[in-house]
């Protein structure tokens, strides 16, 4: 078709494919989640319904991008992590970050009344907004991975000990905030346990360690997923389809798992080899 005058405008676009070969991270994180926690009044440190929200919406996302191989949340974030093989959008990294962070909104938004049946959603609708990050190595990445999670037991011990000290305790936030100055991670696990008879490693995984989200492949839960007529479709269409046919929709029918799974050790990734590896 012949140009128009006006097409030489779409040379001011950037091109931005995230490089070949890198494990491509979409992080997105909710804006201005302190307001709206204290708009919606969410319990303190951690309320679970809103856990329970970010999760319900990660695992659709999850479901929606086959590409992803796992993801990762704490807080108000989510990491969605794409395989370095992914070819979606042609890696284009302001298409990968804006179609993840508003699938994501989307489902939080729809689910909302789900986990907050009391609490009708006003405007200011919750938001996320997304980043790409790109990284070159396996390794590289589960440092990424270790570093949120990392995060999440940091942030999770504070607040938690200052949370006691607030309102079990009975100090004001500025007094818990300069008790707690300069504190090492024993000095609060020794606050917990002396002043409020909390032994931290009991208090729920979900909270000390976030949620994980991945598909599961397990045989048994798989066999009692695939139907007969799935069965005989499958046996029917064994030499037609490609390959990638194929994985496509063996990763359509796995089950999307979660966990508030320690991710920084090895025993996750030992237990999950086809995660980073595709192999099987
Ligand atoms: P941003 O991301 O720059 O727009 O700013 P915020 O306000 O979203 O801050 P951010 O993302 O650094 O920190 C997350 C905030 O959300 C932080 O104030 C703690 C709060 N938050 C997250 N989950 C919970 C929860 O379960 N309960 C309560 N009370 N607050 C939570
Ligand atoms: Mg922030
Ligand atoms: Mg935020
Ligand atoms: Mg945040
Ligand atoms: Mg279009």
């Amino acid at each position: 078709m012949a140009n128009s005058e006006y097409e030489y405008v779409r040379h001011f676009e950037q091109w931005d494919p995230s490089p070949p070969s890198n494990w491509i991270v979409v992080r997105i994180d909710g804006r201005g989640f302190t307001k709206l926690c204290k708009k919606y009044d969410f319990a303190k440190p951690n309320d679970r319904r809103a856990i329970d929200l970010m999760n319900a919406a990660a695992v659709e996302v999850v479901r929606s991008f086959v590409d992803i191989v796992l993801a990762y949340g704490q807080s108000d974030e989510y990491s969605f992590i794409f395989h370095e093989s992914t070819t979606l959008f042609e890696r284009r990294a302001a298409k990968l970050a804006t179609s993840v962070a508003t699938a994501f909104t989307a489902e939080y938004c729809m689910q909302w009344s789900t986990f907050f049946p009391d609490l009708p959603l006003e405007r200011p609708w919750p938001t996320f907004d997304g980043r790409c990050v790109c990284y070159p190595k396996r390794k590289i990445l589960r440092d990424y991975l270790c570093w949120r999670q990392a995060d999440c037991h940091i942030n999770n011990l504070y607040n938690t000990t200052f949370w006691n000290m607030v309102m079990k305790g009975g100090m004001s936030a500025t007094d818990a905030e300069q008790a707690l100055k300069g504190t090492l991670s024993a000095d609060k696990h020794e606050i917990l346990f002396s002043k409020f008879g909390i032994n931290y490693n009991n208090e729920p995984q979900v909270y000390r360690k976030g949620t994980v989200v991945f598909r599961s492949y397990d045989t048994a839960v798989q066999t009692n997923d695939v139907g007969h007529d799935d069965l005989a479709e499958k046996q029917a269409n064994t030499h037609s389809k490609t390959q990638l046919q194929k994985e496509l929709k063996r990763k359509q029918k796995a089950i999307i798992a979660t966990g508030h799974i320690d991710i920084i050790g090895n025993a996750f990734w030992d237990d999950h080899p086809y995660i980073l590896t595709g192999k099987r």
